[in-house]
């Protein structure tokens, strides 16, 4: 399986500035380049990265998208005086020309179209190509936004038309909106199209009324163009997460793209001149982590803006740590979205519900009396540039630090030891047996008496002080009794101090079901439910889900309507996840629904596995060792209704406390 993050990066791409004065286009500077790729050889991440080499970008590959006469005009560029060049700029909305800009662009479509070729001949597995100028403005005729040549939509036409694929997803975190992308694919349902942008109801840069969310493609690819305005600025950490999980990501799923491209924007970061949103550097290891999952892990990134150099900077190492698969750091922020941007987050499901089934069973109402129209009452907050550079600073210290990489295995003594990734150790301690008799007697009696579960018990109890010392990162051990295991290691955990613990329980209950309800941990179980009762308590959770099992799993519902919102509302420093017995999701539900919760606790994770599960202990380890990253989890079936009803329940029981759950600004 391919492995290894690329980057395309070549100075030659500095080499076009703005000539005149001109305040739209002046902070589009040849130093966003060099300081991306500056901060990331300062956090030693160029050199864990395979270098591609650049190149020109043909006329055939320009002509894709681009009229013949509109690349005969930038060819023209090349040899044009000052005052020629600022005329043709002139012709275009927020454009600029200079003698070089021609070679750079061929360079940077050249430098994008490297990275696919790399990504799907399997070279690597994924990659960055820090280009300018930007693309994702651009047009068919005219430049626009900084933008010469659409460099993502020609990526996709290109790796369409050389790879023969039938399904790619571009992803536009840029904080403008790719309105090139979307009048290139806009018909095409071969391509799904996402952006999230500033929009302030249309007042906002390019005011266009077609950024607005009932754009949703034409003809054959109504439904394929995803547009999340957002109505004010100071959006979050929160608000950008829940925009994944409510809108791009189950539509991703349900689509199963075989290639993700990134319109990879930072101006959508904190500080930046352009966007004035709020989004902290990290939040973009998230996005990344997020998309990882699609298209067995085959994602391409190209920068489009991002203005303000220090927050562009740690944002594009943020992303390129995680694509070089390092664990995610923790999102910061209060985890609650905007009233706006829910309203946004609502309408966008609600234009979109005729064409996904992960949105059929939606409530299908429209918010058209926006709050943010006329006076706006709870305004988020702008940050001011100039006060943003101390922020970052000081935010970065804060949230980087060494985060333990090994993964501990605990298997019985003399069972099959599968083969394992070089950073997995073998724990070969064990706590006394009267230690770990007494740990289990809490939660059991009969099974006091079994040598195998008391010795199991015993391993684990090693395990977890190495976790509590930052030893290990996380853990897999296998055990007799997963969920009874569970709840002596959440004891254990607890006793050491640990005060927020995220657990899973897949499949029937080994025990009486006694975790405390006090907020030291918030409890999952995820089971066919024959036996099982809701519990009235915002710290304990159902999801009932019996699904048969099968090459397509609809387990992509409620892990982002509801699992995944849950976890990252609650923000645990552990995730504890055990699988038990009749199960009633498949396996591979259960490896994404764990490396997808790598992304909280940062990655502070204990697996729990029943015995003689051989494929899914190999398996899980993998994902914990961080060697997963070529696993397609697609494709998507719809889910019963019974179940999504039963999810329902469970979201109106939870949504006031955990406010990441909520995709509705207000219920009808
Ligand atoms: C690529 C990009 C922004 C243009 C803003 C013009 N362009 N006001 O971020
Ligand atoms: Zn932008």
């Amino acid at each position: 399986m391919a492995s290894g993050t690329a980057l395309v990066y070549d100075e030659e791409m500095m080499s076009y500035e703005l000539l005149w004065e001109d305040l739209e286009c002046e902070i589009e500077v040849p130093d966003r380049l060099s300081v991306s790729y500056n901060t990331l050889k300062h956090y030693g991440l160029v050199e864990r990265c395979v270098p591609l080499p650049i190149r020109e970008a043909t006329e055939e590959e320009i002509t894709l998208v681009h009229s013949s006469e509109y690349l005969e005009i930038v060819k023209s560029t090349q040899t044009m005086s000052t005052e020629e060049l600022k005329k043709t700029s002139d012709n275009f909305n927020a454009a600029f020309f200079h003698p070089n800009s021609y070679r750079c662009a061929k360079l940077a479509l050249g430098g994008t179209l490297q990275l696919v070729d790399a990504v799907m001949s399997g070279q690597v597995r994924n990659g960055l190509a820090l280009v300018r100028p930007p693309g994702h403005h651009s047009q068919p005729k005219e430049s626009n936004g900084f933008c010469v040549f659409n460099n993502v939509a020609i990526a996709a036409k290109y790796a369409k038309k050389k790879y023969n694929l039938q399904r790619i997803l571009i992803v536009d975190w840029d904080i403008h909106h790719g309105q090139g992308i979307q009048y290139i694919f806009e018909d095409d349902p071969s391509v799904l199209y996402f952006s999230w942008h500033r929009y302030e109801h249309g007042s906002y840069w390019p005011n266009l009324d077609e950024s607005d969310y009932d754009s949703v493609g034409k003809g054959k690819g109504m439904g394929y163009n995803i547009n999340l305005p957002w109505n004010q600025v100071g959006m979050t950490n929160a608000d950008y997460i829940a925009a994944f999980f409510h809108v791009l990501l189950p539509m991703a799923f349900e689509f199963n793209p075989e290639l993700v491209l990134v319109s990879a924007g930072y101006d959508s970061s904190i500080g930046d001149p352009e966007g004035h949103m709020r989004a902290t550097p990290e939040c973009f290891s998230h996005l990344t982590h997020l998309l990882k999952h699609l298209s067995a892990g085959k994602l391409c990134l190209a920068l489009e803006g991002g203005y303000h150099l220090r927050s562009l900077g740690e944002s594009v190492s943020m992303t390129v740590r995680t694509l070089l698969g390092d664990p995610v750091t923790k999102l910061t922020g209060e985890m609650k979205p905007w009233l706006s941007a829910l309203e946004s987050i609502q309408n966008a499901r609600h234009v979109h519900a005729p064409y996904w089934k992960c949105l059929m069973h939606d409530e299908t109402t429209l918010i058209q009396d926006l709050s943010t129209r006329g006076s706006c009452s709870s305004s988020p907050l702008r940050t001011d540039p100039s006060i943003a550079d101390r922020f970052i600073e000081n935010h970065m210290k804060k949230i980087l630090h060494a985060i333990p990489k090994s993964t501990n295995c605990v298997f019985p003594p003399g069972g099959h030891i599968p083969s394992l990734p070089s950073n997995v150790e073998v724990e070969n301690r064990s706590a006394p047996s009267e230690i770990a008799t007494a740990a289990l007697s809490v939660f059991s009696q009969e099974h006091l008496g079994n040598e195998n579960m008391v010795g199991s018990v015993g391993r684990l109890l090693a395990a977890l002080d190495k976790f509590t010392i930052g030893q290990t990162r996380n853990c897999i051990a296998v055990s007799p009794f997963p969920s009874l295991s569970t709840q002596v290691a959440l004891q254990h955990l607890l006793n050491l101090g640990m005060e927020r613990v995220f657990c899973v329980i897949i499949g029937e209950m080994d025990t009486k079901n006694d975790f405390p309800d006090n907020g030291t941990s918030l409890i999952l179980r995820i089971s066919g439910g024959s036996t099982t009762k809701r519990i009235d308590s915002k710290y304990h959770c159902f999801v009932k889900w019996n699904e048969s099992t099968g090459e397509s799993s609809s387990f992509f519902y409620p892990l982002f309507r509801f699992i995944l919102p849950l976890a990252y509302s609650y923000q645990p420093e552990l995730i504890l996840i055990a699988a038990g017995c009749d199960r009633t999701i498949s396996n591979k539900d259960i490896l994404l629904l764990t490396s997808l919760l790598q992304g909280v606790a940062e990655g502070a994770l204990l697996a729990l596995v029943q015995e003689s599960e051989p494929e899914l202990t190999e398996n899980l380890c993998n994902i914990l060792a961080g060697c997963n990253s070529g696993m397609d989890f697609g494709p998507f079936k719809p889910p019963t209704e019974e179940c999504v009803l039963n999810l329902k329940k469970e979201l109106i029981a939870m949504e006031e406390e955990w406010k990441l759950l909520k995709c509705l600004a207000r219920r009808s």
